[in-house]
């Protein structure tokens, strides 16, 4: 017979008492969670957490073999269509819920309506089956009890999926009333896939999908001044002729408008928002010097009105208008991409 080792009811990870540094390590047997959450979840210290990147396709693999209904997180303030690739070619043979979270981040404008055209737009062409979509916030109980009704009514069990910290075990944990979970603001907090009872079925919390993002490369405390953890403010701008938008010092974006057209910015309250005219370079090689050497990447020439720039993890800028050019400066151009408009 097949013995399961035992693993930390925090983030999944089989327990083992050899490597400090490895995921599930504890030094006795009676200690309930791994050192790892163990330190998340009482001291907050965040330092363990960032080593441990888990391969996509391994989690993809283990995903395909488990029966039951795919719940994808789509996380509303860092929604990368990229996601929608992943799931595609993987899991189409799968049918999927589409559970929005973080709805309490976004301003109250953003309405149902909105964000099902969104899902639409996003779907055309794909192979994905959606039997549902929703919206939650794991602040707003409402918005959990009425998820919590539907995945009652599901037959069979549930796989909770989605980029690595979409909110997965944080709605878990709201959907069982427990904080079993350990959840934390940085990335691949979950190791591996754990089930979780939930009336009468299982509930799979399994470990997030990973996707450059521009966070990455930053201290864990640099990192936290960028995310978006706070509801968003977002600040218009009118602009005429060209104009940078200097994002703290990780990107810059030269945007030339042909018409008075506007630009929304999308970001976390303490990324500070620089804008410059036809001094930009100036600018950036005395303030944010990191950035002079980078070459500028066009992203696109025409067609973005009604379009965001999204920076993976930190926001982004919704144009409205009429532009020339889009154009950024940023370490890993690939951090940057274009999608419709979601506001
Ligand atoms: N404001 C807000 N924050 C949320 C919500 N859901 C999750 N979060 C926060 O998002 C961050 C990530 O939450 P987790 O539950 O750890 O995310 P995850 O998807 O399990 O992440 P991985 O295990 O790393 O893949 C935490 O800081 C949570 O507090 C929500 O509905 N509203
Ligand atoms: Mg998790």
């Amino acid at each position: 017979m097949e013995t399961v080792k035992p693993c930390c009811p925090g983030c999944g990870a089989p327990f083992q008492s050899s490597s400090a540094d490895q995921p599930g390590y504890r030094t006795r047997e009676d200690q309930s969670l791994c050192q790892r959450c163990f330190r998340l979840k009482h001291y907050g210290d965040t330092r363990l957490v960032r080593d441990s990147a888990i391969e996509l396709t391994q989690v993809l693999r283990e995903i395909r073999v488990i029966e039951g209904t795919l719940v994808v997180l789509i996380d509303l303030v860092n929604f990368d269509p990229r996601l929608l690739d992943v799931l595609d070619d993987s899991l189409h043979d799968k049918e999927v819920v589409l559970v929005f979270t973080k709805r309490d981040l976004l301003p109250k404008t953003l309405s149902v309506s909105k964000i099902s055209r969104l899902v639409q737009r996003s779907l055309k062409g794909r192979r994905l089956r959606v039997l549902d979509a929703f919206t939650v916030s794991v602040r707003d109980r409402e918005s959990v009890d009425f998820l919590r009704q539907r995945l009652v009514e599901t037959e069979g069990d549930i796989i909770i999926a989605g980029m690595v910290n979409a909110g997965k075990s944080s709605l878990i944990n709201a959907l069982t009333r427990s904080q079993q979970l350990t959840v934390s603001s940085h990335a691949h907090t979950t190791l591996a896939i754990q089930a979780i009872p939930f009336d009468g079925k299982r509930l799979y919390d399994t470990p997030g999908f990973h996707v450059v993002n521009a966070l990455e490369g930053l201290s864990v405390e640099e990192a936290a001044r960028y995310a978006i953890t706070a509801p968003l403010k977002p600040q218009t701008y009118q602009i005429t002729g060209e104009q940078t938008f200097i994002l703290g010092d990780l990107a810059a974006l030269r945007i030339i408008a042909t018409d008075s057209s506007s630009v929304t910015v999308y970001v976390s309250d303490e990324c500070p928002i620089h804008r410059s005219g036809p001094r930009a370079k100036a600018y950036i090689s005395t303030h944010v010097p990191q950035l002079t050497n980078v070459p500028e990447t066009v992203l696109a020439t025409d067609g973005v009105d009604g379009m965001d720039v999204v920076i993976a993890g930190v926001g982004w800028l919704s144009l409205k208008g009429s532009f020339e050019a889009v154009a950024v400066t940023i370490a890993q151009p690939e951090w940057v991409s274009l999608r419709k408009a979601l506001l």
